[in-house]
């Protein structure tokens, strides 16, 4: 079999400039970059976008989102969360008011059943995954719902191997089980929530054994699902992508939330939802206001007191209206309503789905700015390029987990060459853009940002190292709040109680890109525990567990395609064509096949990605393509 090494990325330390795209890039000053980037935004100051960097600190997404709306008078501003976890935002919002994860990490510890629902937490999320592991010791039982039978679902004690983009259909029959079961929630039903009438009709045709044909799961393993979940004194339904990356995402969330309204397993310790986040800082990005929707502490655009506070904190004027997403000012770069761009730790070229398209649509920008630790593929297409500090151990401030808790970061290492700090760089182009921001340090930033959020108030650096680390929400410097949301709900006193949440009323919408005798075979996409993301921070090292980008197929396709392990194939999907090694995976049930998005440069998963969206949430459908498998003539095979 060919060795094949992962692409090692440059690390950036110091300015890159060019005048035309066809140039190769020169070494600049600083002095002379930040003035091409000034020039490059202001012209351009009716159509820009921004991505932040949910890998940063908290304050230099603060200070994105407010370079956004201050020195370019836009809400065009987002990050990767986009593709992951807008849905799980949305979805909490609309159910609870508030976008967070319900519960904390310690309460999987002490709790009777856990659901990990299309999440594959023991390679993506490994440090949590410790805590699961310590809840089973303690007696949880634990459930795996995804189509493979992933190394995660080898720890639970049922493994529910659903079709692709079924899972609402399971999440119904869950529900009508529980209700004919007689084991719905009466008393937190009528006290907690509305439109429970109109839910048991939605869910009423899903039969157990609709639900089998439907999503490929035993009748008997959705019954022991339904009763195991509802039975239990305290339970915890934790999902990632295999849930938010659909065309449906955020219905998809609103199915698994309206099973914890079902049974109370929410708002209380132990029991709860548990939307992993994907990056260190995905949370914080969205927190700090880095989404087009929200100013920072999640306060809403489309409040006027709200806008009033920070129009006079930031003495500006502050669009009353939501900015465009990530996917939404792809769409504006065809149109040409979105001209230049700010990009600061995000390569969209490899990640986005449908990459070719996106590529296409960045070589149309008048101006990109890419401020980032490595020379990325973005990066090459870019006019001026920036050497930032990573946030990781480079940098000062604070990151959000995805159990909301606020951490302190610290500057260990010397960055190298001229590098500078994001927060430094965004200042210093502010300044040339007629906004002059002093911030001594990041404690700066930070205490700006309290006293602008509420959730934040009592946060104080101090307090953090004290404690830790602390949750949000956080009003007060005195006292900590409880470890879980939504405690609220169980209040006896209607007063106190607040908003009833709303039960979701979802249909069933299968993948858009559907499967056929030309594309006969579904490709789900996803992660490896030895590799990160499109693989710039990970590539080059070497390590036993790595093997590179394979097309994962199950030992019957294989078989039927008469295709062995390491032998290329023809990868294609209506979008696009990659030649990918083959693995024999036994995980895999037949029709199914798995890719990463880890080694782009070797093979480019995201051109065969559909670009269909949440139209919610605006999350691409990662998670669902047909694709087709073809040998290779023996006269092109390489080795
Ligand atoms: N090692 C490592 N860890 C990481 C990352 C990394 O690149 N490498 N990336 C980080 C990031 S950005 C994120 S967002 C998280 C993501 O963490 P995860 O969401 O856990 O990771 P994925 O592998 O993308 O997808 C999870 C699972 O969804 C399943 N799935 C696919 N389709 C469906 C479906 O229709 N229904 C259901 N129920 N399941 C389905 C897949 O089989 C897969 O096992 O990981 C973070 N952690
Ligand atoms: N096929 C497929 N595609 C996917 C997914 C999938 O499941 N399948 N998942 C999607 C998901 S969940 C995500 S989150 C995206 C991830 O997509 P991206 O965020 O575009 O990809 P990353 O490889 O994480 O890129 C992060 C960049 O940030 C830079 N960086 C790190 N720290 C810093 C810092 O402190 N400052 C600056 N300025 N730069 C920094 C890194 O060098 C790197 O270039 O991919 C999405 N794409
Ligand atoms: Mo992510």
């Amino acid at each position: 079999m060919k060795k094949r090494q992962p692409k090692t990325y440059t690390r950036l330390t110091h300015p890159l400039v060019r005048d035309t795209r066809d140039e190769p890039f020169r070494r600049a000053s600083w002095e002379e970059a930040l003035d091409r980037v000034a020039r490059g935004l202001q012209r351009n100051r009716d159509a820009f976008g921004m991505f932040a960097c949910a890998r940063a600190t908290n304050e230099m997404n603060y200070v994105a989102q407010k370079f956004a709306r201050v020195v370019m008078g836009t809400n065009n501003v987002d990050s990767c969360n986009r593709t992951c976890h807008a849905p799980s935002v949305a979805g909490l919002s609309a159910a609870f008011g508030s976008g967070g994860g319900t519960s904390s990490y310690e309460e999987i510890e002490h709790t009777d059943v856990i659901v990990m629902w299309g999440s594959n937490a023991r390679f993506a999320h490994p440090i949590f995954f410790q805590h699961v592991l310590k809840g089973i010791r303690n007696g949880a039982r634990m459930y795996a719902v995804d189509p493979r039978r992933t190394s995660t679902a080898e720890w639970a004690e049922s493994w529910l191997g659903l079709n692709v983009g079924t899972d609402i259909p399971l999440a119904h029959a869950v529900a009508r089980e529980i209700i004919h079961a007689g084991l719905a929630n009466q008393a937190f039903i009528e006290r907690a929530t509305t439109g429970y009438e109109e839910y048991k009709k939605l869910v009423e045709p899903w039969t157990l054994s609709l639900a089998e044909k439907v999503t490929g799961v035993p009748a008997r393993a959705i019954k022991e699902l339904a009763h195991a979940y509802a039975r239990a004194e305290r339970a915890q339904l934790c999902w990632t992508l295999g849930i938010t990356e659909h065309h449906n995402g955020t219905d998809n969330v609103r199915a698994l939330i309206n099973l914890s309204l079902l049974t109370g397993q929410v708002g209380r310790y132990g029991a709860g939802l548990q939307p992993l986040r994907g990056q260190n800082n995905v949370q914080g990005g969205g927190d700090m206001g880095a989404i087009p929707n929200r100013l920072p502490g999640f306060q809403d655009i489309l409040d006027p007191d709200t806008r009033l506070k920070f129009e006079s904190a930031w003495d500006t004027v502050i669009q009353p209206h939501y900015g465009l997403n990530l996917t939404e000012m792809f769409e504006a770069m065809e149109e040409g309503s979105v001209r230049a761009v700010y990009c600061i730790g995000e390569n969209p070229a490899q990640s986005e789905a449908d990459s070719d398209q996106a590529v296409r649509r960045m070589r149309q920008l008048d101006f990109l700015v890419v401020q980032d630790i490595f020379l990325t593929k973005t990066a090459e297409l870019a006019d001026v390029i920036l050497p930032a500090t990573a946030g990781w151990a480079e940098t000062d401030g604070t990151t959000t987990s995805s159990e909301r808790r606020v951490q302190r970061v610290r500057k260990a290492v010397t960055p190298p060459g001229e590098a500078r700090e994001d927060i430094d760089i965004m200042c210093d182009i502010a300044a040339r853009l007629g906004h002059d921001w002093k911030y001594a340090d990041a404690e700066a930033v930070w205490n700006e940002l309290r006293s602008l959020s509420p959730d934040h108030y009592g946060m104080t650096y101090d307090r953090l190292e004290e404690h830790q680390g602390i949750q949000w929400p956080c009003p007060s410097t005195e006292e900590l709040e409880p470890t879980y949301l939504h405690s609220r709900l169980w209040e006896k006193d209607p007063q106190r109680r607040g908003m009833p949440a709303p039960f979701g009323i979802v249909r069933h919408d299968p993948p858009v890109d559907l499967t056929d005798e030309e594309y006969p075979i579904r490709l789900t996409t996803g992660r490896r525990l030895d590799s990160y993301n499109t693989g710039v921070q990970s590539g080059g090292f070497a390590s036993p567990l790595r093997r590179g980008e394979y097309v994962e197929l199950s030992p019957e396709d294989a078989e039927r395609y008469g295709v062995v392990v390491g032998e290329e194939v023809q990868v294609s999907s209506r979008r696009g064509a990659v030649v990918a090694p083959v693995w024999v995976e036994p995980a895999l049930r037949p029709g199914l096949a798995f890719m990463t998005m880890h080694f782009p440069d070797e093979v480019d998963t995201n051109s065969l990605t559909i670009e269909a969206n949440c139209p919610i949430a605006g999350t691409a459908e990662f998670k669902a393509s047909a694709i087709r498998i073809e040998k290779l003539p023996v006269a092109t095979i390489v080795r």
